[in-house]
């Protein structure tokens, strides 16, 4: 290739390049910047992770800042061009491989102490008020209020069931939370540690609500354990999806979990109970699994 052949090459290349950047810098000054990080989320697991996420990420940020920053300093003041000479007596200097040893692994070691910490918290299973068993079928969920008599299934709703049919004639878009509302949602009290016993009926499914910050697989068989405490002040309704792929209609599996404020969910508890007593319908739950659960005590 001739010099100005390279030339030619060389700027059409970085034509090209700022075109790009120029076009990538246009859409995300319009894009949504919020979407872009991990949901904070609204339970007191969700938080420590998010503050785990941002801690590790300023980590990463600074070692990039740091490392690059001298590799292009050095790139660029010792070129070629300008005579540099290659140093031969840092070829193999044990001083500076020990040093750029050392220093990553405290490093390590530094971010995996909150880690550890967090993990385990993520598993302590203590002090439950509620227990909640889940189990994912294809497609749908259903959850019991161990030791309180309610159970119910969680379907996909009629509207969104509806419109995802072929040739509906139904505009997804005229549907309010378009096969992400359910006919009837899981309710729970806020500022309560309620734990959740998942499983399945048939195939794997996941239990997955993105603002608990909490995601594990229901397995048939098989008793997985996660707790969710939201915050008091978190009110509101939550929405999820089954997360593991479960067959042909695993995205019609949604979650909604209401919440309550403790009083609210007790009227609404007793309101369930009644209900059910009723119609006569409350399965008992396992007694393998109501055994194994802790005395039940809801806060007001
Ligand atoms: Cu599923």
């Amino acid at each position: 290739m001739s010099f100005h052949m390279k030339n030619a090459f060389a700027r059409r290349a970085m034509q090209a390049a700022s075109a790009t950047l120029f076009a990538f810098m246009a859409s995300v000054s319009h894009a949504n910047w919020g979407g872009l990080n991990m949901p904070e989320g609204v339970s007191i697991l969700s938080k420590k992770i998010y503050g785990l996420h941002m801690l590790i990420l300023w980590v990463c940020v600074v070692l990039a800042v740091v490392v690059f920053g001298v590799m292009i300093y050095s790139l660029f003041k010792f070129r070629r061009s300008k005579g540099a000479e290659p140093d031969k007596t840092m070829v193999h200097s044990t001083k500076v491989e020990i040093v750029w040893t050392v220093i990553p692994i405290l490093i390590l070691v530094g971010m995996a102490v909150p880690i550890a910490k967090t993990l385990i918290e993520i598993e302590d299973m203590g002090e439950v008020g509620l227990n909640i068993k889940v189990t994912g079928y294809q497609w749908k969920w259903e959850y019991e209020y161990l030791n309180e008599d309610v159970s119910f299934f969680s379907t996909l709703d009629r509207q969104s069931n509806a419109a995802r049919q072929l040739n509906s004639g139904i505009d997804p878009k005229s549907v309010e939370h378009y096969l992400l509302n359910v006919d009837n949602p899981l309710v729970i009290p806020a500022g309560v540690k309620i734990r959740f016993l998942l499983t399945a009926q048939d195939v794997i499914h996941a239990w997955w609500v993105p603002d608990f910050g909490m995601k594990k697989d229901a397995i048939p068989g098989y008793v997985n354990e996660i707790w969710v405490q939201v915050d008091a002040d978190k009110v509101g309704t939550y929405r999820g999806q089954c997360a593991e792929l479960c067959g042909q209609d695993h995205g019609f599996m949604p979650i909604v979990v209401e919440v309550k404020s403790p009083a609210d969910f007790d009227a609404w508890l007793r309101a369930k109970q009644a209900e059910q007593k009723v119609a006569g319908s409350s399965p008992t739950a396992p007694a393998t699994i109501a055994s194994a659960a802790p005395a039940t005590t809801v806060a007001q």
